[in-house]
């Protein structure tokens, strides 16, 4: 089953989101693996935004997210990959659709609540990158009880 890594990101902590955007995903039907409030170091800032460390905002966002805390998860589900993707909105939450969380949650690009891995190889990485073996969970979850869609 396929698999992402969500961080929410020190803004949308700030902003008492935690459980408004953690239902959006359990509503959806994804099932939380992973989860944890961690305070991210400069050096895994570097490594998670490597393609962006030579940007001239990279300063202030690796000040942003290395100085307060962030929630890390991983959700698990068909295609979650894309679909996340999908129910985050693009980076400019500005140009983000109604509905989408960066739509419905910020007018920002710099603090856009939520980080969710790009594609399947990159989601691989960063949960390796923030996640050991042991802090990720196998359970039944409710979608096993009912009369579920085959490819759900
Ligand atoms: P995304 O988070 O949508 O995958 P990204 O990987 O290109 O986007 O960038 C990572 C984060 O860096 C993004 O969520 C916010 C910040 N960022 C990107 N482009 C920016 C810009 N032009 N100005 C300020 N911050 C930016
Ligand atoms: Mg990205």
């Amino acid at each position: 089953m396929e698999r992402t890594l969500i961080l929410l990101k020190p803004d949308a902590i700030q902003k008492a989101l935690i459980g408004e955007i953690i239902s959006r995903f359990e509503n959806k039907g994804f099932k939380i693996i992973g989860l944890k409030m961690i305070k991210i170091s400069a050096e895994l800032s570097k490594e998670h935004y490597s393609h962006l460390v030579s940007k001239p905002f990279y300063a202030d966002l690796e000040k942003f997210i290395t100085h307060h805390p962030v929630v890390a998860m991983v959700l698990e589900g068909n295609e979650c990959v894309e679909v996340v993707r999908a129910m985050m909105g693009p980076t400019n939450s500005r140009k983000a659709a109604p509905g989408t969380i960066r739509g419905d949650l910020s007018l920002s690009t710099s603090r856009n609540i939520i980080h969710g891995s790009d594609s399947k190889e990159t989601a691989e990485n960063e949960i390796k990158r923030f996640f050991k073996p042991e802090e990720l969970f196998e359970y039944k979850s409710c979608h096993m009880d009912y009369d579920y869609a085959p490819d759900e």
